[in-house]
């Protein structure tokens, strides 16, 4: 899954797709380097953001999916309208960090348009969900989460095959704790369901690099975390780079056969 943000301020390509012309050709390089699915967003998630309105993630996103209907895309939106305009000039999956708790509205327009959705963990909101991330066991809270938000679609009327999921990395998360879900992706992925992860460029990789304050992350350390969530049972990465993580997981997998 390639990222396209038409956003001013995402936490690592903000501003290199906010024209729209930009986005586009990013996306169509994405899909010609191998990404089956293009992930679009008009609103940056990163830790401190605030939110910005239907309108303007509107005026983002639309004119950049209408020129992008001949390929997959998904809609990285947790509002309602966004999802209804972008599902009906062609996208065919929700990408919702809420996992449908931001609006009451974005179940009901998924399942009405048979879309995929992905149901991402986050603990807090954006604006302050870094300050101090607890959990029991993290892995065991995430997956009870996961299973929780499953019903809460399939009650919605979300056919469970169309439903994915997704441990949020770096939402409301420590360093460990987002290793700790990589290391047992598997408890996820026991879910049934197929398991989202997005690590690319994160910035807990710069951390471990020995950076206390680093804000992203390197790409070989994304390729890294990337083949070991792989290895775990990850079916769909989150990549800003999609070629070299292409060309590193289809090696992964002449590994794993
Ligand atoms: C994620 C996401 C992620 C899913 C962002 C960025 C930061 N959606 N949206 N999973 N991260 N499903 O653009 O990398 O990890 S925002």
């Amino acid at each position: 899954m390639g990222i396209v943000n038409v956003t001013p301020d995402s936490f690592s390509d903000g501003g290199v797709n906010f024209r729209p012309d930009d986005a586009v050709a990013s996306a169509r390089r994405m899909v010609d380097e191998g990404a089956a699915i293009v992930d679009v967003g008009g609103e940056s998630t990163r830790p401190g953001s605030e939110g910005v309105s239907v309108d303007e993630e509107l005026r983002r996103v639309v004119p950049v999916l209408e020129r992008i209907s001949d390929l997959p895309t998904s809609i990285d939106t947790a509002k309602a309208e966004v999802a209804r305009r972008a599902l009906a000039v062609g996208a065919e999956l929700v990408n919702d960090v809420t996992a449908l708790r931001g609006d009451p509205e974005l179940a009901t327009v998924a399942a009405e348009a048979g879309a995929y959705v992905c149901l991402m963990h986050m603990q807090g909101e954006p604006r302050t969900m870094q300050a101090n991330p607890t959990y029991g066991d993290v892995v065991s809270d995430v997956k009870a989460f996961l299973e929780e938000r499953i019903r809460f679609a399939v009650d919605a009327g979300i056919r469970e095959d169309r439903v994915l999921v997704d441990p949020g990395i770096g939402f409301g998360k420590t360093v460990e704790h987002n290793f700790e879900l990589i290391r047992r992706l598997d408890e996820i992925a026991a879910l049934g369901r197929p398991v989202v992860v997005g690590f690319s460029r994160k910035s807990s990789l710069g951390r471990i690099l020995g950076d206390p304050e680093a804000t992203t992350g390197p790409l070989s350390a994304s390729i890294a975390a990337a083949v070991a969530a792989y290895e775990r049972g990850a079916t769909v990465l989150r990549v800003h780079d999609v070629k070299e993580h292409v060309e590193a997981l289809t090696a992964a997998r002449a590994v794993v056969g």
